[in-house]
């Protein structure tokens, strides 16, 4: 980047504020966070991400390639054997919170007969899979913990297809970067390849032994124990597999990416 003069406006403690929610690091870690976020200063920015930092424009390049950076070094870090706790049956929370950018009767009501899962990117098979079909595949289940950073956790049952053998299974390129996620509500998101690849990562068909609830992601909820409540779509209509940097809703807003352990 090239140099540049310094701008009147540089409001230095606006564009921190701005670098503390765009660097933010995942919540589960709260003393390393606090530390790194203490640590870092505007100085600090600049000299990291090798740019005089000067205007806003500048500080926003600046920030989010050192986001993209972040995400770069978390995903060095995931140990893809590495497994999230699972819990006893008697520790669920009951009842599960509901959560999403609206209120709860306003989650999508998804019709279960014309439902179709669509399926493109780098997949072999771009088939649109029926709900019933997605039910015929080896099913699993499991008791994890739900992390949401706006300060709650809650422990759940979900059960369904493992994420992996169904990336097998439709063809998909496992040496792409990304798979995207569509949702019903507007809602998006993405995840890494080695995370979508994990064994505890769970196509989700059902919540506590029953058809997931319209609340809960009907007809199907993204469950990965691995990361953070926002990087785990419900009513997924479309799945994509790419080396094209998707976003998503929360993460296009400053949220960390990567989102996870
Ligand atoms: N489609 C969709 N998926 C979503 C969201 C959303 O608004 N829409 N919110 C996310 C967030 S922030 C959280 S914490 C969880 C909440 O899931 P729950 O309602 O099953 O608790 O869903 C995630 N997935
Ligand atoms: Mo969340």
């Amino acid at each position: 980047m090239r140099k540049r003069e310094q701008s009147p406006e540089l409001d230095e403690s606006s564009i921190l504020k701005d670098a503390r929610k765009i660097i933010s690091l995942q919540v589960e870690d709260r003393s390393r966070r606090a530390f790194l976020l203490r640590g870092l200063t505007l100085g600090g920015v600049a000299m990291l991400s090798g740019c005089n930092i000067t205007d806003n424009d500048h500080v926003e390049t600046a920030l989010s390639s050192m986001s993209r950076f972040n995400d770069r070094v978390q995903g060095w870090l995931f140990n893809p054997n590495a497994m999230a706790p699972t819990y006893p049956e008697s520790m669920i929370t009951r009842p599960f919170p509901f959560n999403a950018f609206y209120g709860i009767d306003e989650a999508p009501t998804v019709d279960e007969d014309t439902y179709r899962l669509e399926v493109t990117g780098r997949v072999a098979d771009t088939h649109s899979w029926k709900l019933e079909e997605l039910r015929a595949m080896a099913q699993t289940d499991q008791i994890t913990r739900h992390i949401c950073v706006e300060g709650w956790s809650a422990i759940g049952r979900w059960g369904g297809i493992r994420f992996s053998d169904f990336l097998k299974c439709v063809g998909a390129d496992t040496d792409a970067k990304y798979v995207g996620f569509k949702c019903a509500d507007d809602y998006y998101t993405s995840i890494d390849m080695a995370t979508a690849l994990h064994a505890q990562t769970l196509l989700t068909l059902t919540y506590d032994g029953a058809v997931l609830p319209r609340e809960y992601g009907f007809p199907m909820k993204l469950r990965m124990p691995t990361k953070l409540g926002y990087k785990n779509p419900k009513h997924i209509q479309a799945i994509f597999v790419t080396n094209t940097y998707p976003g998503g809703y929360w993460e296009d807003q400053g949220y960390n990416w990567f989102g996870g352990s």
